[in-house]
C-alpha cells in the first residue's frame, strides 16, 4: 500500500491508491479451501469458500473457474472428472463488500450408482481486485467426489487389473487374435497381449481433445477380414460431432 500526501493552503488531503505494493508485498492474502463430498445419486452440489485474510475497506472481487487443467501441471494432464458429465463448467466473480472476509459458490454436480473411482476437478481462483493482495501460490483448490457406491459384481463376477498408466481409457475390445486394444481418449491406441500393456502405441491419431468431454478417441472397430487381414480402424469424435476414419491401420 502506497500513500501520497497533497496539501494545500485550504486542506490536506490524504489519497490511498489502491493496488501492488511498492514491493510487490501486499497485505492482504486469500486462502482457498478445497470441496470434499460423496457422489450420491442424481444431481448435487459442492460448495467453494473463499477467506479473506483481513476485512476488506473497499469492495474486493475475485473471478474464479471450474477447469479440467492446472496452470502448474502438463497440459495433457487431466483433471478425473469430465465436465458436463460430472460436473457443470462454472465461473464467476466473487465480491467481498467491505468487512467480509468470506464467501462462497457451489458447483453443480451429478452422481451415479456405479462403483468407480473418485474423481476431481480444478477451480481456479484469479484476478483479484480492491486490495493489495499477497500472492502466495494457493490460488489453485480441488473439487473431490468420493465414489459411495457399493461393488455391482453380478455373482460370480470379480474385478481383475490387466493393465495401469493409461491415460483416459474410453474403449477397449479383443481382437480375433486374444490381443486386447485400447484406446485412450487422447488419441493413442494401446494393446495388451500376453497379460502386458505394450509400452509403444499401436497408432497415435491426431485428435481434437480440447474440452475431452465428448471429444477424441472413443473407439475402434476391427475389419470382418481380421483373421487373416489384420486390419483395423480407429473412429474418433470431433468438438464438431464429426467423425474421423483413419487410415486403415495394421
Ligand atoms: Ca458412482
Amino acid at each position: 500500500m502506497r500513500s501520497n500526501f497533497f496539501i494545500s493552503a485550504a486542506s490536506a488531503v490524504l489519497l490511498l491508491t489502491i493496488g501492488p505494493s511498492v514491493h510487490g508485498q501486499g497485505s492482504v492474502f486469500f486462502n482457498p479451501s478445497n470441496s470434499f463430498v460423496p457422489e450420491g445419486n442424481g444431481t448435487n452440489s459442492m460448495t467453494f469458500v473463499l477467506t479473506l485474510s483481513q476485512p476488506p475497506t473497499n469492495v474486493v472481487t475475485i473471478d474464479y473457474q471450474t477447469s479440467a487443467t492446472n496452470p502448474y501441471d502438463p497440459p495433457s494432464y487431466r483433471a478425473s472428472a469430465l465436465a458436463n458429465i460430472d460436473y457443470v463448467p462454472t465461473n464467476g466473480t466473487l465480491t467481498f463488500p467491505p468487512g467480509s472476509t468470506s464467501q462462497t459458490f457451489t458447483v453443480i454436480f451429478f452422481g451415479d450408482i456405479l462403483k468407480e473411482p473418485d474423481k476431481y476437478f480444478w477451480v481456479i481462483y484469479g484476478n483479484p481486485a480492491g486490495a493489495a493482495f499477497r500472492r502466495l501460490g494457493d490460488e489453485i483448490v480441488s473439487g473431490y467426489i468420493f465414489d459411495d457406491d457399493p461393488s455391482n459384481f453380478l455373482p460370480g463376477f470379480k474385478a481383475t487389473e490387466i493393465a495401469t498408466g493409461l491415460n483416459f481409457p474410453t474403449r477397449m475390445e479383443f481382437a480375433p487374435d486374444g490381443r486386447l486394444f485400447i484406446c485412450e481418449q487422447e488419441g493413442n491406441i494401446r494393446i495388451v497381449k500376453g497379460g502386458q500393456l505394450l509400452q509403444t502405441a499401436f497408432l497415435t491419431l491426431n485428435v481434437d481433445t480440447e474440452d475431452l468431454a465428448e471429444a477424441g478417441l472413443l473407439g475402434l472397430a476391427f475389419d470382418p477380414g481380421f483373421v487373416t487381414n489384420q486390419r483395423t480402424i480407429g473412429l474418433a469424435a470431433l468438438r464438431q460431432m464429426e467423425i474421423l476414419r483413419a487410415p486403415t491401420l495394421r
